[in-house]
């Protein structure tokens, strides 16, 4: 009897060995972490931020930066700064010294395959709520970088080892692009933050490149011609020198014309009104117009603005605090525009599926470093997809020359990617890299069109 027993294990054996052999082949080998290096480095602001390099024991490298945000959500992972005098409180000492001392040697030793394994040892580390101890800023360039190590120890782009690991469908993405910058981005010259368009017409991923640089350049001829071009904010939008919040609006609809497009055929607008910005417990101020407004008016603003002026997404358009108000303009505009939380979810799994449960969204901001780790972020991605909706992968207002999130948006197949603007290298190396994926041998396909059912955009084709 034990015999028996003992001969069909080894049957059974003798049949998965080699199934673990041909799995252990894939992208599952082992490529142990040797040591992990943190520096200072600088971001488009100017101010310091965190690198990591991570070594493997076979000699292959990765590398990541993280971002930082301007406004930024209660609930997102701590962007850990040393405070005191110099550098404006903005130094990452504390965060190095955390990789140096804790992240490098909870990680060295681990397969560098299993990113999913990698962010727990990160995450044991740390069980504070917003990462406080190490710093969102430290965990988010360390997986990044374990993650950029794995692909090239796979000999494969990044972009194809997330859809390999993940399991998900690559494609490039649709952008959607900033042409004036507002809020927290531009001393607050304006109230609303990005103004932006998306060009969901476009057949491809150079067409939406050509239509924006001409609608970007349109609209720096109409400031121009008022006299009113004053460089650039934050993620290189156009500085918002406008009497009111419309008159940006009305102006990026002049634009769109002037360079040839007629708006809500191929291009369209999309909104951050960032509303936690300016708004707390459900009473908000539009300090540009000196004008106070609750929720309720807020949202009848808004929906004033989708009839208007050609709007097929708008993002937190009420403040973080404000989920009945959320609801309420899901329920009434769900169905016209993508209705996106950012500040409101924080790439959060737990929030995401909180907010579909009460129907407050129907599309999700990905932005890694608010999450902490890739597989948070990748997390927060898969809620979203579970409960129908759209998915934006999207940078900081802080940026550097890493350009992952154009990565992680075609290998996650998010369908939408957020830059910022079409000037200044921080955000043009994440066009430029998706065009560089595209010109890949076995590059997968762009996404085009915006694919939610009843906006009006989808009512008009
Ligand atoms: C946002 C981002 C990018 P920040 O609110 O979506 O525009 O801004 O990085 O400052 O949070
Ligand atoms: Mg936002």
């Amino acid at each position: 009897m034990v015999q028996t027993v003992f001969k069909l294990f080894s049957l059974i054996g003798f049949i998965l060995k080699p199934l673990t052999i041909i799995q252990t082949k894939g992208s599952a080998q082992v490529s142990k972490i040797q040591g992990l290096k943190g520096r200072r480095v600088w971001d488009s602001r100017g101010c310091p931020t965190v690198e990591v390099d991570v070594i493997l024991e076979n000699g292959v490298r990765g590398r990541a930066i993280a971002p930082a945000g301007a406004s930024r959500g209660a609930r997102e992972a701590l962007d850990l700064r040393d405070g005191g005098d110099s550098l404006r409180g903005k130094d990452v000492q504390t965060a190095l010294n955390g990789i140096q001392t804790r992240i490098a040697p909870a990680l060295i030793g681990i397969n560098a395959q299993d990113q999913r394994g990698v962010d727990v040892a990160i995450l044991a580390l740390d069980n504070s709520e917003l990462k406080e101890q190490l710093g969102g800023n430290a965990t988010v360039a360390a997986s990044l970088a374990v993650l950029h190590a794995a692909a090239a120890d796979n000999g494969i782009p990044l972009w194809r080892h997330i859809a390999n690991y993940f399991q998900s469908t690559p494609s490039i993405p649709l952008p959607e692009i900033q042409i004036f910058g507002g809020g927290a981005h531009a001393g607050r010259r304006v109230d609303i933050q990005d103004f932006m368009i998306m060009v969901p017409g476009a057949t491809s991923f150079d067409e939406v490149m050509e239509i924006t640089s001409e609608v970007y350049f349109a609209a720096g001829d109409l400031m121009k011609r008022k006299g009113r071009l004053a460089g650039v904010a934050d993620e290189g939008g156009w500085w918002p020198v406008f009497d009111s919040n419309e008159e940006a609006l009305e102006t990026l609809v002049a634009a769109i014309k002037l360079a040839g497009e007629q708006p809500g055929e191929r291009v369209v607008i999309s909104l951050d009104i960032a509303a936690s910005e300016f708004g707390k417990n459900g009473q908000y101020r539009l300090a540009l117009e000196d004008r106070a407004m609750d929720s309720g008016q807020l949202i009848d603003m808004l929906g004033r603005w989708i009839d208007d002026y050609f709007i097929a997404s708008i993002e937190d358009p009420v403040g973080e605090d404000d989920p009945e108000a959320m609801q309420e303009f899901q329920r009434r505009y769900g169905d016209q525009v993508q209705v996106v939380g950012d500040d409101y979810l924080v790439t959060n799994a737990n929030l995401v599926k909180t907010a579909a449960r009460e129907n407050a969204c129907n599309a999700l901001l990905v932005k890694v470093n608010q999450a902490g780790t890739v597989t948070e972020a990748v997390d927060a991605f898969h809620a979203a997809s579970e409960a129908g909706w759209q998915s934006i992968v999207s940078a900081r207002s802080g940026e550097t020359e890493d350009a992952s999130i154009s990565h992680l948006s075609t290998g996650l197949g998010s369908g939408q990617l957020k830059v910022g603007s079409f000037t200044r290298s921080e955000r043009m190396v994440k066009w430029n890299e998706c065009l560089r994926i595209q010109d890949e041998e076995d590059a997968p396909q762009f996404v085009g069109g915006l694919p939610l059912k009843n906006t009006w955009w989808g009512k008009k084709i």
